[in-house]
């Protein structure tokens, strides 16, 4: 585990199973539908329960009848799970290997927007997945460094949140992401 002090608050990275964070919030790595899927969107709903599918199905009947649109994020309880809220938000889909600057600004904005609905919602503590790096293909090594800049902008500047966390699935992942952040504050001496 990686604990640094930003702003007076935590960021901490770690190898672990999202759906088993204490945090007060959790973020999905959905799709547009909103109605589950696989990885980590299919784990969330496994052990949250029915109750997330029928806010998400909410959702959909009323403010996002098209579907939520990458980069946007919304919020619904956590169910059974140990965090009270999950917070849904849409990455970009990757179909080569490099990230396009379209593709770039949409990650930003999943992070910034689930980071923006936390802080409305009065959440101290939220755990992040690696997004877009599984089923929607992006390369880990880019997407941890806008997924790292984009949460250490914000800590800078928010005052609600008190810790972030990313809980990344394996080894490769959290090693990449290590050394990710490690150049960012380097470059920030
Ligand atoms: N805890 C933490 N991370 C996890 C977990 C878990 N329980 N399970 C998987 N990961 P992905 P995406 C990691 O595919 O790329 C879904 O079907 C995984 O190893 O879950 O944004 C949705 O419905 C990888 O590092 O999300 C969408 O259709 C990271 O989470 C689509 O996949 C993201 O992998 C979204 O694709």
């Amino acid at each position: 585990m990686i604990l640094k002090s930003i702003n007076g608050k935590r960021l901490v990275l770690k190898i672990g199973d999202i759906t088993e964070e204490d945090t007060e919030g959790i973020v999905n790595a959905a799709n547009s539908s909103l109605m589950g899927g696989g990885g980590v969107d299919g784990a969330i709903h496994r052990k949250g329960g029915p109750v997330i599918l029928e806010e998400c199905k909410k959702i959909r009947e009323t403010v996002y009848k098209d579907g939520l649109p990458p980069g946007k994020a919304v919020a619904t309880s956590g169910g059974n799970l140990k965090a009270k809220y999950v917070i849904h938000t849409v990455g970009p889909i990757c179909r080569s290997e490099k990230m396009t600057e379209r593709n770039k600004e949409v990650l930003k904005e999943a992070y910034k927007n689930s980071l923006l609905t936390a802080s409305e919602l009065g959440i101290r503590s939220i755990s992040f997945p690696s997004i877009s790096t599984g089923a929607y293909g992006c390369s880990v090594e880019e997407a941890s460094k806008i997924a790292l800049e984009t949460v250490i902008d914000f800590l800078k500047r928010d005052n609600v949140l008190e810790e972030v966390r990313f809980v990344l699935f394996t080894k490769d992942t959290y090693e990449i992401y290590k050394k990710s952040l490690n150049e960012i504050l380097k470059n920030e001496d």
